[in-house]
């Protein structure tokens, strides 16, 4: 497997950075996850978008530009002869001191980009539907280090992560600081009520395949509403599911224990599903 590091595509083996890189000492810099399907690489403007949005905050450069970045991408892939798959994008602040001043790191930002075959939750979950629960450890704050970013320090949602698997769950449900359900430790969050299809509205990322399906939903007259949502509405709800790069639309039946509709797979998250598979054959950039 070829690795683009800083400009080079090397074996695995040799894809090293140093261990004063500040993205390893800190955490500080910033990533995306994107997938191929079929050659074409899914929404690469919004995912490229989003991370130079995060960069600019973290007030890091990318040398690289967009159009550069998107070349460097494709070109992995094609070293790496994949048709279908997952890409890692990783920008960190590059070598430093020990201190954690970012003007330290002198050389500039490390660029790594990922590539391979994706792996996805087993498929018999898409069928059944996922249950999941809500973990005590909050969504960071937004006034803090705001969900928006897609950073390398992913600590937050990493204790969720623990908080899921210690209770044999696999996915949670983190709730922002006024309690409202903010989103999942890697996916955005639907529930479907009263012909309704809603998401919250803050304390989350603003997932691109959040955005699509946000998209499609009201392309094919469903309504859709971006708001406050609290357990209680979930609970309640007469579909839920989860939204993300890897798991793309994955069907919710149980949340905390109770059962979700009628504890199956809702019919318009199977709908939005199918349109979502749709959308992949078609919208993306051909390597
Ligand atoms: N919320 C959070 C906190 C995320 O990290 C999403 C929502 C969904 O966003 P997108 O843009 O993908 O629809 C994410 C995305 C992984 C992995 O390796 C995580 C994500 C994406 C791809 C892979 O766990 N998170």
């Amino acid at each position: 497997m070829k690795v683009y590091l800083n400009g080079k595509l090397v074996e695995k083996e040799d894809a090293k950075v140093s261990v004063f890189d500040h993205g390893f000492l800190y955490g500080d810099g910033a990533f995306e996850g994107i997938r191929s399907y079929n050659r074409l690489v899914f929404k690469l403007k919004e995912h490229l978008d989003r991370l130079y949005e995060t960069a600019h905050t973290l007030m890091l450069e990318i040398p690289l530009t967009k159009e550069q970045m998107a070349k460097a991408i494709t070109l992995t892939l094609k070293a790496n002869n994949l048709n279908d798959a997952y890409i890692r994008v990783v920008v960190s602040r590059g070598e430093g001191d020990l201190g954690l001043d970012p003007r330290k790191c002198k050389k500039g930002a490390s660029i790594v980009i990922i590539t391979d075959k994706i792996t996805l939750y087993p498929q018999e979950l898409y069928k059944k539907g996922l249950e999941i629960i809500t973990v005590p450890t909050v969504r960071n704050l937004p006034e803090a280090l705001n969900p928006q970013l897609k950073s390398l320090n992913y600590l937050n949602n990493i204790l969720a992560k623990i908080e899921a698997r210690q209770s044999g769950f696999e996915e949670a449900i983190m709730l922002d600081a006024q309690g409202y359900v903010a989103e999942c430790t890697g996916d955005n969050i639907f529930i479907f009520r009263h012909n309704e299809l809603c998401t919250p509205m803050q304390g989350r990322l603003r997932g691109i395949t959040r955005q699509a399906v946000l998209e499609s939903a009201e392309k094919n007259k469903i309504k859709t509403k971006e708001c406050l949502i609290t357990r209680h509405e979930v609970y309640v709800a007469d579909e839920c599911f989860l939204t993300g790069t890897a798991a793309e639309i994955i069907p919710v039946v149980k949340v905390d224990g109770r059962i979700i509709g009628d504890g199956k797979p809702g019919k318009n998250t199977l709908k939005l599903l199918s349109l979502f598979k749709e959308l992949t054959k078609k919208d993306g950039l051909k390597y």
